[in-house]
């Protein structure tokens, strides 16, 4: 450890009410680490603005504050800001983290409020910048910073990546106010191999050439979650990359050699993370055996479609085959699966849409109406967002981050404007609410059967049995509801075909998706699960071994 220095350091993540939920902002833990490391006094505060202790950072009385920045956080993040430089007009204040790597100067044009904004990876940026007011040194050299210089915005070149990812100190979780986890994120890798047309991370890394994968050692990954287990007695993991799988960068046996080194270490965890969908082609029985067995239960494909063609709009490797391969051969091998799926782009046409839901009726996800509501959000620097301001489909309007757009066939557009109200603003209809609670019990649902399998189902006949039976309901509630929203959606497709009709939008979305039916179902898949609950019970399962695993 180097020697301390006097730059005072709050590191703050104001989350908004909505996304009150206590999550690790890895990110901002691993720039703690990393300042710490360099000698500085560093506090990390994640709270909503209304529970946020202003006195207390009155009081502290930091000299830089770093801002960790979403779309969705643009605002409370101003208010908050404003209301601490009113009291404390003498410190410095750094925005950082997505929404500012995107649209950093114009931010600090818009809230002048911000004394810097800081693109993509922060470690070294912040630490450069916090050195340059340590040593009053000239903020020229500061990569990745935008910053005011005598009336001007001026923009440094990004800082070279950090190539050896093994380097960085692990995240400082411990300063996370309440940190009483679950889960615990682990980010193993940086950058990503694909490059999807709907997909702004390029921009996050600046180049494409800087959006290319980098991975920790085994060593490194397996350590931070002995770590984790020691410290904190959490089990059960999230891998945040982008790719986890992708090694072809280098070390093409990456994510082997961590299961590996997870099951010779003697850990006894779960964990979950994102998977392209080709990732298929590169198991057999014995790679399959080895990755359950080191405690892969979830996994979340991008599949985005079920037709061809939008695929190929979306840029995607993996084909049709490749998405149901994958679906079917993790489910099999008791992992569940969720998705990623856009159902509308701006070039949907009705034989897409059909494949789409035919796709989602055969892969049961027909059962969560979010994916056939869901539509392609267009952000800007996205190749996408170029594709289509050259067809004339882009409208100028931005919410959060997103922009509008003309659909191709308009009546395409009119229908799925349609569904997209009734599912996100209308928050008053009960239906709606159901239809949210059964796609959120689903997706969670097999999780928290295969990890049921995996620690108990051993223990003897009965309890296996119990849980086989609950699995069976499940997926049966769970066909009902998968078949008539898949009909419901085939009928508005007919009838949008002869010119979208908003009457008959009605009449069918409320004989396909009215209260009583929705409400039973949601029910009972609630009461599947409470009822696997009791009989684990009544078998001598302590409850407090799996009732904290939702
Ligand atoms: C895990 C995750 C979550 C978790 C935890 C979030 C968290 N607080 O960390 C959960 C599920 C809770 C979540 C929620 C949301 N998420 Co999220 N999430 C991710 C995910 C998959 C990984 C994030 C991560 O830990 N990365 C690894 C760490 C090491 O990197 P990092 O967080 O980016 O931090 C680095 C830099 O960004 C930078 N940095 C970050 N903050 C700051 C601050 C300063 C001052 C500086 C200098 C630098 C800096 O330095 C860090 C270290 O190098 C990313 C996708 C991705 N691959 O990154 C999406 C992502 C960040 N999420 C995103 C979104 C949209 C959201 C939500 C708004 C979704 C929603 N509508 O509710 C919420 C917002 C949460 C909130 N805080 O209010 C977007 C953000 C883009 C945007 N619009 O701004 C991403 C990029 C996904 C996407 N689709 O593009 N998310
Ligand atoms: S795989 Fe994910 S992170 Fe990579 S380009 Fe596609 S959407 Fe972006």
């Amino acid at each position: 450890m180097s020697i301390k220095k006097k730059t005072k350091i709050l590191l703050l993540s104001v989350l908004t009410e909505k996304n009150a939920i206590i999550t690790e902002e890895i990110g901002m833990c691993s720039i703690a680490a990393f300042l710490e490391q360099d000698g500085f006094d560093v506090a990390l505060v994640n709270s909503t603005r209304s529970y946020l202790d202003f006195n207390k950072i009155y009081k502290d009385k930091p000299d830089l504050i770093g801002v960790s920045m979403y779309s969705t956080t643009e605002t409370v993040v101003y208010e908050t800001c404003k209301t601490i430089k009113e009291n404390l007009p003498d410190v410095k204040i750094s925005i950082g983290g997505y929404w500012p790597t995107l649209y950093g100067k114009k931010l600090l044009e818009k809230y002048s409020i911000y004394d810097y904004a800081i693109c993509g990876e922060g470690e070294l940026a912040f630490r450069d910048l916090a050195n340059a007011i340590e040593y009053n040194t000239s903020l020229s050299t500061v990569g990745s910073l935008i910053y005011h210089d005598k009336g001007e915005i001026i923009e440094n070149k990004r800082q070279d990546l950090i190539e050896d990812l093994d380097s960085l100190p692990f995240p400082r979780r411990d300063l996370l106010l309440n940190n009483k986890l679950k889960y615990a994120y682990i980010s193993t890798s940086r950058g990503c191999m694909a490059s999807c047309s709907f997909c702004w991370h390029q921009n996050f890394w600046g180049t494409k050439a800087n959006n290319r994968w980098r991975g920790r050692s085994p060593q490194s990954v397996v350590a931070e979650v002995k770590e984790i287990v020691n410290k904190y007695g959490v089990n059960r993991f999230w891998f945040i990359d982008d790719s986890f799988e992708d090694s072809k960068a280098g070390n093409t046996n990456r994510m082997w050699d961590i299961a590996q080194l997870i099951i010779d270490e003697g850990l006894h965890i779960t964990y979950e993370t994102y998977f392209r969908s080709e990732v298929h082609k590169r198991f057999n029985p014995e790679k399959m055996k080895l990755i359950k067995e080191s405690g892969l239960v979830g996994i979340v494909f991008g599949t985005e479609s079920g037709n061809e063609e939008d695929l190929k709009l979306y840029n995607k490797p993996a084909s049709v085959t490749d998405n149901l391969k994958a679906i079917e051969y993790f489910r099999e091998n008791d992992i569940a699966v969720d998705i990623g799926f856009i159902n509308f782009n701006p070039y949907s046409t009705f034989e897409n849409l059909r494949k789409n839901i035919d796709f989602l009726e055969k892969t049961k996800f027909a059962s969560v109406l979010y994916y056939i509501v869901e539509r392609c959000g267009i952000t800007e620097f996205s190749s996408l967002y170029y594709k289509l301001k050259k067809d004339g489909l882009l409208i100028e309007e931005q919410d959060l981050g997103c922009y509008s757009y003309h659909y191709v066939n308009e009546d395409i557009g009119k229908l799925s404007k349609f569904l997209y109200y009734k599912y996100h603003e209308n928050e008053n209809s009960k239906v709606y609410f159901y239809a949210k609670k059964i796609g959120s019990i689903i997706r969670e649902e097999f999780k928290i059967i295969n990890y049921l399998k995996r620690s108990f189902g051993q223990m003897n006949d009965t309890i296996t049995r119990i849980i086989a039976e609950n699995e069976e309901r499940a997926w049966e509630y769970l066909e009902r509801v998968n078949h008539s929203n898949a009909q419901c959606f085939r009928e508005l497709l007919d009838m949008t075909e002869k010119g979208f009709d908003q009457v008959c939008a009605e009449s069918i979305t409320e004989k396909y998706l009215n209260l009583e039916y929705i409400k039973g179902i949601s029910d009972l898949l609630e009461k599947n699960r409470l009822g696997l609950y009791m009989r684990l019970k009544n078998e001598g399962v302590p409850p407090e071994l799996y009732l904290n695993i939702e």
